[in-house]
């Protein structure tokens, strides 16, 4: 299984308020490059690290493709560039932050800074992630500390807040 992270915190001129870029976005990333097999529910969660900056809405998505990881990951790019984002500082607010979160249980290792590395190296930490990869793959196993998504979450910093949302349909 393959499962992306999206995620933003800053509303777009052109494409709306998170919740419709975001939307919008997973719409794109469902193309010849990839398909878009299933979304998790919507988490609403502060900054990690915590900062004053906007809440983040966060989803996990499966998707299914025969490319390969860099090539993927190169097609979520051009899709963060198309919704507006704009690379900054580490951990900056964004319109849109797509990240491959796993791919297969492939592992590769940290090697150059922004070079690809799987499973994504900060899932562990973040509640945003773990939360809503489990709504999708409660079995899933982390391929590097063989820990269940279970323990995973069990370890999370207690003052990480996440939230599950619901969106009403537009009539
Ligand atoms: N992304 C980050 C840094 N911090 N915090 C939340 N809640 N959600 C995110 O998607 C997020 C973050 C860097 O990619
Ligand atoms: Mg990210
Ligand atoms: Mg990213």
């Amino acid at each position: 299984m393959i499962f992306i992270g999206i995620g933003g915190n800053l509303p777009s001129k052109i494409f709306g308020t998170t919740p419709e870029v975001l939307h919008k976005a997973i719409h794109v990333i469902d193309s010849n490059i990839c398909r878009v097999v299933r979304c998790s529910p919507w988490y609403k969660s502060a900054p990690v690290p915590l900062t004053n900056e906007p809440d983040y809405l966060n989803a996990v998505v499966e998707v299914s493709t025969n490319c390969p990881a860099n090539e993927l990951l190169s097609h979520l790019h051009e899709v963060e560039k198309k919704f507006g984002r704009v690379r900054s500082a580490a951990n900056a607010s964004r319109i849109i932050d797509l990240d491959l979160i796993s791919y297969c249980d492939h592992v590769i290792e940290p090697k150059e800074e922004n070079g690809l590395c799987l499973p994504h190296p900060r899932l562990c930490e973040r509640a945003f992630v773990l939360l809503p990869l489990f709504d999708l793959a409660p079995n899933w196993v982390h391929p590097v500390n063989n820990k269940s998504i279970l323990t995973l979450i069990n370890g999370l910093p207690k003052n990480q807040q996440c939230e599950r949302i619901k969106f009403k349909r537009k009539q």
